[in-house]
């Protein structure tokens, strides 16, 4: 089936807004295609599926996904590094990978098709934040097995814009670039973007007078309290761009410009929600973890794969028009929650009560340690300059209150250390909010 709608206003964007019917038809249509093509080519899936007496045909209506067996890291790694490719290596025209925090890396394979779908995937999301082919975009993801750099890389180019391969690092060399060549957007971690725009402070530079406008944010978790901080402290738009490495890397979702909630690529990545712990598919509204199934990717298709990532459907459309279902923006991952004293937390609630006190950055890490075996948690949050030149009582005091916050909305007392500027590592890729020293 052809989806490519020409248009002379915006041919780009044409799949974002098809009516909801022809939607459905396009999924299902895709969705056959590359149940077939997987499982004849494909052993794992295919034995998967004979093991429940299934063939790709039994799945004949988009509800019916949830009869197929999931996908999941572990498959891609106990099948490491080729095992659930679909294509011969020779069609393979790129391979990326994702090292986990353990063994081996994941690794994921795209044939040529597959990158066109990637580039336009990019494509239409830097047209949903409103860039076009006059942006000049720094992109500060890095390049090389992690997906963020090449996949912006070729989404700009697809836009037509002009991209500045700068990969991430080197902030010297990226605020000279960013000043030098009138760079109006930059593509990178948010923590990232925290620091560099610490050090134009430092500086003594103002964002302002740049011509810097759009942000394109994502690879990590981020909250609604940072968005605010950044666009306050630059006054760019800063927007979530989320995707994973098994699915394609970034372009699986973006926001528009009504910056509420994240615009699944649906003709390309198929949504569902489902509780992690049953497995059952879950209606929408509901928070639950996000399933994934590839719709138009032939060199390494993913049925179901289950990403960890908690977020929900957002059942009304959206003001921008698009028919594309938005989630909401996924503030944690199943398996980043910690149980402290029997209460589950997650780094986002952390930065999202630390946040609503003035003079905190979004600078902190999480500490857990085990002492007479009870875990302690201490989060060290870094202050701005003007804080930490405080008198004690003022620090004593704001400490209190940032401890205060975060007890209110995790329900545990914590331990928070305000540690000077610039005192914890920055990084140039993800940001590490979580160091558990329980197990050493
Ligand atoms: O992080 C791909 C990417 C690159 C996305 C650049 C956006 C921008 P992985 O390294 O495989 O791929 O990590 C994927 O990162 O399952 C989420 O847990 C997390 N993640 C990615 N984007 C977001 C986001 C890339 N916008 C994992 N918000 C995913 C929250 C995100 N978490």
């Amino acid at each position: 089936m052809n989806a490519t709608f020409q248009s002379t206003f915006h041919p780009v964007s044409a799949p974002d807004f098809l009516p909801a019917p022809q939607l459905r038809q396009l999924q299902m249509a895709r969705l056959s295609r590359i149940l077939q093509h997987a499982y004849d080519r494909v052993p794992l899936f295919r034995e998967r599926l004979q093991q429940r007496d299934l063939t790709p045909s039994s799945i004949r209506h988009l509800e019916d996904i949830s009869r197929l067996p999931f996908t999941q890291k572990s498959d891609l790694r106990d099948t490491y590094p080729f095992g659930l490719f679909a294509m011969d290596i020779h069609d393979v025209v790129r391979l990326h990978a994702s090292s986990g925090t353990t063994g081996k890396p994941i690794v994921v394979a795209y044939s040529r098709e597959d990158i066109q779908v990637w580039s336009n995937a990019m494509e239409r999301c830097f047209a949903a934040y409103g860039m076009n082919a006059n942006d000049i975009i720094q992109n500060a993801y890095g390049y090389g097995l992690f997906t963020g750099g090449l996949g912006a890389h070729y989404g700009g180019e697809s836009l037509g814009a002009t991209v500045i391969p700068i990969s991430g690092g080197n902030t010297e060399r990226q605020l000279m670039v960013m000043k030098d060549f009138g760079v109006t957007a930059i593509c990178c971690t948010p923590s990232y973007f925290v620091h560099l725009c610490e050090r134009i402070q430092d500086l003594n530079v103002d964002l302002a007078s740049l011509p810097l406008r759009t942000g394109v944010f994502g690879a990590e978790p981020w909250s609604d309290a940072m968005r605010d901080r950044i666009q306050e402290m630059t006054g760019i738009r800063a927007y979530d761009i989320y995707g994973l490495s098994e699915i394609v890397g970034p372009g699986v979702a973006c926001e528009c410009a009504q910056q509420s909630g994240l615009h699944v690529l649906e003709d390309y990545f198929y949504p569902e929600i489902i509780d992690p712990d049953t497995e059952e598919p879950l209606p929408d509204g509901t928070e639950g973890e996000l399933v994934l199934t590839t719709l138009s990717k032939f060199a390494m298709p993913m049925i179901r794969y289950r990403t960890r990532d908690i977020t929900a459907i957002i059942p009304e459309p959206c003001a921008c028009g698009r028919s594309l279902r938005r989630i909401r923006r996924i503030s944690r991952r199943s398996d980043d929650m910690f149980i402290i004293r029997g209460v589950n937390v997650y780094p986002s609630q952390i930065e999202t009560a630390m946040l609503r006190v003035e003079g905190t950055t979004p600078h902190y890490q999480i500490v857990l340690t085990r002492q007479h075996s009870l875990d302690q948690i201490a989060v060290q949050i870094e202050v701005t300059p003007q804080i930490f030149s405080d008198t004690v009582k003022a620090i004593e005091a704001s400490r209190r209150r940032i401890q205060q916050e975060i007890e209110n909305l995790t329900g545990i007392r914590v331990t928070v250390e305000l540690v000077r500027p610039g005192a914890v590592p920055r990084s140039e890729g993800k940001a590490q909010r979580i160091v558990d020293k329980r197990n050493v």
